[in-house]
């Protein structure tokens, strides 16, 4: 065990040793250390939430836009500007190492007091692992811990994934996808997975008038090709213009007040959820997932997870990620041995339950917005430092889940991302071995045509060499730039951002630039599809 770990003055109900560090329990326990960290790692409640090694004495504005908010980070710790994090904590030891504190148990939380620890359970009592040493060590026994009480997923190999929604998003039809279908030809893709704009609303999961066929024709015509057919659902979401919220408003969940709870805004519209612990609602989910199965989707891609787990006032009452989990452990047994790649989910509690998980936000061609990261100092908006940065602090689950960083892309169309840029976007996806793009092969050179190629049939052999250094067949690769988190605005420009953050408040402003990018989406397509 490692020396610091005697050094620790520990408030705990018990406590005990453990390879590599000790098991503390108590709904609420301390640590005080005899350092001053120069480095706390912050981790982020879900798929998109940023998680990175952070300067402890950096105060952060809160995040903007508010209405985005419960669809990107946790809600109830989202003011918070003291370092925090989702179930675990670290801070660097002035030797070199790293002292991590990290939840055994759903509905934790850490918090970094200058040279203290606090862990807090939201609810009832809990374990937690304190471990001391090599970051991948000491990481390495925190999965194994979480896999004794979550589990872990079956599959056997990560799948190599075309996925619609990075060239096409919502304006995907039948035709336009059996295009792609037809011109993938012979590259090696295990799935083909239809992602969002297939359905009638978020609720009503039965194709609309741009696929005629119906979707159980093109999963039949996918599998024709000898792929497996995938498709996207954000099953917890409702909607107001859906016929489930006008159907079933009794299956939402709501606030001690008896008002929906909101999970945020998205096509134009509020968001709620399902109250997964609603026995009427659950029976919908296993119809639903059941239906999707019998369509013959074999791969699901399950996003909006995170809204199952808002806090609420359920039908039946219970900690809020353990809801959550129970409703995705319908999921799971109706979806029997299909694919399930959980995405905007709640991190430990699909841990078991899913084959893979998507561990960051999404990318885009773009490599950062200033105007997001700084002014809005939002990290979960979609954007290729965004996704590589909170990526890189969520490898650690590996041996616990298949890890989707995302797409990549092979394309030089319409992109403002560099070549290098693009290359360490699919360098984070050779570290995670789990390959995706949306890349449209009428877009592709030949020559980007057989990168693509070899990026999907090749393994190449993978060493760390630091934190954020690796080497990947034979060539270095530093993701450590990428990893940083953005400069501090300067006196003129906090100026700016208190406007901007005023407007990005403003629903308009969402529906605008939504609108915006459906028409740059369309002419895109239109160019060069
Ligand atoms: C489909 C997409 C893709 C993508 C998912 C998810 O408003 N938001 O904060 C927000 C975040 C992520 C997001 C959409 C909206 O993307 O990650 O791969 O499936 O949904 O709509």
């Amino acid at each position: 065990m490692h020396p610091i770990i005697q050094s620790l003055t520990v408030t705990a109900r018990q406590s005990r040793s453990d390879t590599d560090g000790r098991i503390l329990s108590g709904a609420e326990i301390g640590i005080t250390f005899p350092f001053t960290p120069k480095e706390y790692l912050i981790h982020g409640w879900q798929s998109w939430s940023l998680s990175a090694w952070v300067d402890p004495t950096r105060r952060f504005l809160s995040p903007r836009p508010t209405t985005l908010l419960p669809g990107q980070t946790d809600l109830v710790f989202a003011p918070e500007k003291r370092p925090h994090g989702s179930w675990l904590g670290a801070v660097d030891l002035p030797e070199g190492g790293i002292l991590l504190l990290g939840a055994l148990g759903l509905e934790g939380h850490v918090f970094l007091h200058e040279n203290s620890f606090r862990g807090v359970y939201e609810s009832g009592d809990g374990d937690w692992f304190l471990g001391a040493g090599d970051e991948r060590i000491v990481f390495e026994r925190y999965a194994q811990l979480l896999q004794r009480r979550f589990g872990k997923g079956r599959a056997a190999k990560e799948p190599r994934v075309w996925c619609s929604w990075y060239s096409f998003y919502k304006q995907i039809n039948e035709n336009r996808l059996l295009n792609v279908l037809a011109d993938l030809g012979d590259l090696p893709f295990d799935v083909f997975q239809v992602d969002d704009g297939w359905q009638q609303g978020i609720g009503d999961w039965e194709p609309n008038m741009k696929f005629p066929s119906g979707m159980e024709a093109l999963a039949d015509t996918i599998k024709a090709t000898g792929r497996t057919a995938g498709l996207w659902l954000a099953p917890l979401l409702v909607v107001p213009s859906s016929a489930l919220y006008r159907q079933h408003p009794d299956w939402l969940l709501r606030d001690e007040s008896g008002r929906f709870v909101s999970a945020g805004y998205n096509w134009g519209e509020p968001l709620f959820t399902l109250d997964t612990t609603h026995p009427a609602a659950l029976e919908w989910l296993d119809d639903l997932m059941k239906k999707v199965r019998a369509w013959g989707y074999d791969y699901l891609k399950l996003d909006f997870l995170y809204s199952g787990s808002l806090p609420g006032k359920r039908y039946a009452d219970m900690p809020r990620e353990a809801a959550f989990r129970q409703g995705l452990q319908v999921i799971r047994e109706a979806l029997g041995d299909a694919y399930l790649l959980t995405c905007g989910t709640p991190i430990l509690p699909s841990l078991g339950l899913c084959d893979g998980m998507r561990i960051g936000p999404d990318v885009s061609g773009v490599w950062e917005s200033s105007r997001d990261s700084r002014m809005l100092a939002n990290m979960a908006t979609p954007g290729a430092r965004n996704a590589i940065r909170t990526c890189l602090h969520r490898l650690w689950l590996k041996p616990l889940v298949q890890i989707d960083p995302d797409v990549v892309y092979f394309h030089s169309r319409q992109l403002s991302l560099t070549a290098q840029e693009k290359l360490l976007l699919q360098d984070l996806a050779r570290l995670c071995e789990f390959k995706a793009t949306s890349d449209l092969p009428a877009w592709l050179r030949q020559d980007e045509i057989e990168s693509l190629r070899s990026f999907l049939q090749e393994n190449p052999a993978i060493t760390q060499t630091g934190r954020y250094q690796y080497v990947i067949g034979g060539r270095t690769v530093d993701f450590g730039p990428a990893a940083e988190m953005p400069t501090p605005l300067s006196g003129f420009e906090k100026v700016t951002a208190v406007f901007i953050r005023w407007v990005s408040d403003q629903h308009w402003i969402l529906n605008l630039f939504g609108k915006l990018s459906d028409r740059a989406v369309e002419k895109a397509i239109q160019k060069n599809g």
